[in-house]
């Protein structure tokens, strides 16, 4: 089957196999919404289960938040060795990274090579919008259209939907007053031009100090002319003492890379088996030998600093002493003691994701850069030359938006998405992302969503959190096809039980204890509800036994009479 984009492009969907084909037959056994890693490895797995499956892409090439998050300085915040697909040997052995951790380029051109070597771009569909997908009752399958008007309209019919738009691609661009009347350039970190941008000798604002705005500040500092970060929260941010791949590491891991991929699936975030977390309380060592262990995992860099006892995320008063060991560090690194003190984050640390830096705060100590604390100075509006922010005009030329994204539910309330008696996703999400198992919602049949609310991936390395639900989706599907099965469709009493079970397991660590995107409280107006599951290996252990035992949970129907 081949299909012509509104753009001209053409895709081929592999020849179904399906054995439920009868006159309602769709086009698609699935259609993927995305072309980032898990767009492209849905469709790998689905061409391998003998599923007819076609990608959907808005932009004009794959890799997703690698496509899209060009800001200077981006890079991942796992090791690369880690952040990349285990499913294949031949590529986890032939591909050789650069860098502890990866720069933005590098990982886009992973996605690249991944696409071509198993030829995934002849299922992939670029610069074609999704903008809704209602559910046809009579047909058993999913009306999946990119429009109509001047932008040209196709519709797909398919039997099931998968969600892979990725947890963190919606950029959150405030309603600043006045910004539009701002005559310089106005930069959102996620969404980056591809030509460089020369800030040269300019005065830049960055407003948003997260993990994209640390970067971006670490790295323009030294080539701005004025840096003026505007800081709504301070951060914390830990040292990735990142440098080229160490290459002993690289033959130790390449010399059994499918028993390191193992180790790291037995880990709570999929990720970290170099250095496992400590099995013992913070309380249960002297001040001298914590100090120590902190200093110690501070030196390796990365996220391990969270894993150095193991009640710092469940247990706020040995958080405090991690925090407390980071605002130490900050308070050595910045020279003017203001400054330091308005870095130093109050509220628990990992409650927001930690950031893994290349020496952010000491950035502070150039003369080029000031901080602007709008705890005590909030934003009050734009001009056409600069900012106001509590009473002091700040002249810029260029203005960088680092404030995050309508994360986990953002692009899916952007879809017209309409399930069993045209129910609005908008509707049935009222009060918050209801789900099953982080994959399905009920009045939704045959719909999947890839990394969302309910699931692991916001905790977990993503790609591994990624292979795990594509894997599960396609072993669905291909077991569903078999036994004759057209529609999956999650219970009311599952959907409400899961949601129960993903906030009950957030509430006994210190997730709650802040206002993050994880919450949803960083969109005004967005409801609050704790959206990620905490603990990748119960998560997994989880969804199998579901499929094991016939899919508890689930209501399952035959193809219509
Ligand atoms: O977004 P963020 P991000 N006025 O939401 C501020 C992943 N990621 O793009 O904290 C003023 O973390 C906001 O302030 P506050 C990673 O999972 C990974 O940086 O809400 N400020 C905050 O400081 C990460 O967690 C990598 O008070 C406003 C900042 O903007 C996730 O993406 C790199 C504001 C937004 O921080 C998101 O990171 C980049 C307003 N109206 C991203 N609105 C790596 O792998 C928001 N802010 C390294």
């Amino acid at each position: 089957m081949s299909t012509t984009s509104t753009t001209g492009a053409t895709a081929t969907a592999t020849t179904s196999t399906s054995t439920t084909a009868s006159t309602s037959q769709p086009e698609l056994d699935l259609l993927i919404v995305g072309a980032g890693f898990a767009g492209l490895y849905m469709l790998h797995q689905a061409r391998a289960r003998g599923l007819n499956a076609l990608v959907i892409e808005a932009a004009d090439s794959v890799g997703g938040t690698w496509y899209h998050n060009r800001y200077p300085g981006a890079r991942v915040d796992i090791q690369s060795m880690e952040y990349s697909f285990g499913f294949d040997d031949a590529l986890q052995q032939d591909w050789c990274w650069t860098e502890r951790y990866a720069a933005q380029p590098e990982l886009l051109a992973y996605a690249n090579h991944v696409a071509d070597r198993f030829d995934l771009r002849s299922g992939i569909l670029l610069n074609t919008r999704l903008t809704g997908a209602h559910w046809d009752e009579a047909a058993q399958c999913w009306q999946a259209g990119t429009g109509t008007g001047t932008s040209g309209g196709r519709t797909w019919r398919a039997r099931h939907l998968v969600l892979a738009t990725g947890p963190l691609s919606t950029p959150s661009e405030p309603d600043f007053p006045g910004l539009s009347d701002f005559k310089g350039q106005v930069l959102h970190t996620a969404r980056w031009p591809k030509e460089p941008v020369d800030f040269s000798g300019q005065r830049v604002g960055v407003i948003g100090t997260g993990s994209s705005g640390v970067q971006t500040i670490t790295t323009i500092a030294p080539q701005v002319g004025q840096l003026t970060v505007f800081q709504r929260t301070a951060s914390y941010a830990v040292p990735a003492h990142n440098g080229p791949l160490d290459v002993a590491l690289e033959a130790q891991v390449k010399a059994d890379y499918p028993g390191f991929r193992e180790r790291n699936r037995r880990m709570m975030g999929g990720f970290g088996s170099l250095l496992p977390p400590n099995n013992f309380s913070a309380f249960s060592v002297s001040a001298e030998q914590r100090e120590s262990m902190f200093e110690g995992r501070w030196q390796i860099g990365g996220f391990v600093l969270l894993g150095t006892f193991n009640d710092l995320i469940v247990n706020p008063a040995a958080n405090e002493l991690a925090g407390e060991f980071v605002r130490n560090k900050i308070r050595a690194a910045v020279h003017d003691p203001a400054t330091a003190a308005a870095l130093c984050p109050s509220h628990p640390i990992g409650c927001k994701r930690l950031c893994v830096d290349t020496g952010y705060y000491a950035t502070f100590n150039r003369p080029n850069v000031r901080l602007v604390d709008l705890q005590t100075a909030p934003i009050e509006r734009f001009t056409a030359t600069g900012l106001v922010a509590g009473g002091e005009e700040h002249p810029l030329d260029a203005i960088v938006l680092a404030t995050g994204f309508d994360a986990m539910t953002g692009t899916l309330l952007r879809l017209d998405l309409r399930g069993r008696g045209g129910l609005a996703l908008q509707d049935k999400w009222q009060a918050g992302p209801l789900n099953y198992l982080g994959l399905c919602v009920v009045g939704f049949p045959n719909l999947f969503n890839i990394s969302g609310p309910g699931a692991t991936a916001a905790f977990t390395n993503v790609i591994v959190a990624i292979e795990h639900q594509v894997q599960w989706i396609a072993d669905t599907l291909r077991d569903l096809r078999d036994r004759g099965v057209a529609s999956i469709e999650a219970t009311p009493e599952a959907e409400t039980a899961w949601v129960a079970h993903v906030n009950t397991v957030a509430g006994r660590t210190i997730y709650l204890n802040c206002n993050s995107w994880y919450l949803g409280a960083n969109i005004p107006g967005k409801p609050r509800m704790f959206m990620p599951l905490f603990g990748f290996p119960a998560y997994v252990q989880k969804c199998a036994e579901v499929q094991q035992q016939g899919y508890p949970g689930f209501s399952l129907a035959p193809l219509h009479a």
